[in-house]
């Protein structure tokens, strides 16, 4: 179990007021123009040893996606900063208790991010439903001005900074970088092709990079304890501490930092109180937000909680939002579910996604039901297949994979139903 002083967000549960002045007792703010005089290159190697990965979903190495920005961008082309607060992701809550009750970690890691990228602000897009956080968001931006530590000479480090705080409307779609860039620019938010990625063309053209809350708000904390001390938890590839979410049928759901790789069991025992009825009630868990495929509650229990551990059983920690469903689940329901989120979510730009979601939420109904022939269990499964890799954005993959998490671990289930239902199941064997 990760000690309290090694905690990154020590105000996580909002025991203390967010404001300037207690984010200062906390440590925040402090010295932050000694942290941006070590150098933007040596902020950024800084960031690269410390093995941090983004924390919206995909992993990608922070440090290396930021040394992708220009070292001398253009006067008629400057770089930006795009932090991702949209968190949309079924499961995921974490970036929204940073923003109530840590905002100025985020504000102070946008600054020092935006310096070491040479930008000349960051755009910090809300998910609209935030309403209470946005207002909180826009008072801590506001406090940082009134205190000189943004605008002209921000932190009286020499440099000129700003941060804009943008809301989402409702879509989870704008939570793709590149839907949000065009969301920014005002118009409807649907992916780009990539590449080019934003750090070649990004906001208005410009060069810009895309992160998430949680990446920027620990950068901080990891520049004053050290690229060691950060990477001192967690094992090879998957370093750190991390924000993770539990929800569903534990026994007190919970956002709680831990160190990378805690297996799931610990993390359960330790911070939720269990398995509601105990360990042998558990069915099975989506462990990183609806993107990623279920896994079984035998694979699940002693697994790694992290890039690796949970690739390695044909998942993934994505957001590391732990959806945890025991044995009084639909599990059919449950995904057939998940599917009509992303059929309504998909911004129809491209065949394979705008068709396939909406085909494979209707074949879902009917397995749900039992309606659906035998046969329609392998070929729901090619289609998934189909969509898989051949979409513009992610919501395509997002899409199939629960899908096949669920045929390869609950096919019994599935024919179960269709048996019982009174369908051919021996004529299509
Ligand atoms: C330059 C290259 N940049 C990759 C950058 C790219 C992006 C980042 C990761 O999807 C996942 C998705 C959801 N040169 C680059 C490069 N980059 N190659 O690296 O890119 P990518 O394409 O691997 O992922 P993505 O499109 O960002 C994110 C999954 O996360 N997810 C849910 C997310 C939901 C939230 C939320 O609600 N907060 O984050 C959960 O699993 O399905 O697979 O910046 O530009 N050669
Ligand atoms: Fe839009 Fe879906 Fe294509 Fe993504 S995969 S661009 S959400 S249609």
């Amino acid at each position: 179990m990760l000690a309290d002083k090694d905690r990154i967000f020590t105000n996580l549960y909002g025991f203390q007021p967010w404001n300037l002045k207690a984010a200062q007792a906390r440590g925040d703010w402090d010295k932050t123009k000694d942290l941006m005089s070590r150098g933007q290159d040596a902020i950024i190697e800084e960031v690269k040893a410390s093995g941090l990965r983004g924390r919206g979903g995909a992993g990608f190495p922070t440090g290396l996606k930021w040394s992708f920005m220009p070292k001398e961008p253009r006067a008629d082309r400057p770089s930006f900063l795009v932090i991702n607060a949209d968190e949309s992701e079924p499961g995921s809550c974490k970036d929204r208790e940073i923003i109530r009750h840590d905002p100025h970690k985020l504000i102070e890691g946008a600054l020092i991010a935006g310096y070491a990228m040479r930008a000349r602000a960051a755009y910090i897009y809300i998910r609209g439903e935030f309403i209470r956080e946005a207002e909180t968001l826009f008072a801590a931006v506001q406090e940082a001005y009134d205190a000189g530590l943004l605008g002209k000479n921000a932190a009286k480090s020499g440099y000129d900074f700003d941060v804009f705080v943008h809301r989402g409307a409702g879509a989870y779609i704008c939570g793709e970088e590149t839907a949000m860039i065009e969301s920014l620019e005002g118009k409807k938010g649907q992916p780009r092709l990539k590449p080019p990625f934003p750090a070649g063309a990004g906001l208005y053209g410009c060069p810009t990079t895309v992160n998430n809350v949680e990446s920027i708000a620990v950068v901080p904390t990891i520049l004053r304890r050290g690229a060691a001390w950060f990477s001192s938890f967690g094992r090879e590839n998957n370093k750190g501490t991390k924000l993770f979410q539990i929800s569903g049928h534990v026994n007190k759901p919970c956002v709680v930092e831990e160190e990378m790789g805690i297996s799931f069991r610990e993390l359960i025992d330790t911070h939720c109180g269990g398995i509601r009825g105990g360990w042998d009630n558990l069915l099975a868990v989506i462990p990183g937000g609806s993107s990623v495929p279920l896994v079984p509650a035998a694979q699940i229990m002693d697994a790694p909680m992290d890039f690796d551990g949970l690739k390695e059983l044909g998942s993934g920690l994505g957001t590391a939002a732990a959806i945890v469903m025991d044995k009084s689940t639909d599990v059919v329901q449950a995904i057939s579910r998940i599917s009509y989120f992303y059929k309504h979510e998909s911004c129809g730009q491209c065949t394979p996604c705008r068709e396939g979601t909406g085909w494979m939420w209707r074949v879902m109904e009917r397995l749900r039901t039992g309606d659906a022939d035998i046969g329609e269990i392998d070929t729901l499964f090619d289609v998934t297949k189909q969509v898989e890799g051949h979409t513009i954005c992610a919501l395509g993959d997002a899409a199939a994979w629960p899908i096949q998490g669920l045929i390869r671990h609950f096919r019994p289930e599935l024919e179960r139903r269709i048996r019982e239902n009174g369908g051919a199941l021996e004529a299509a064997e």
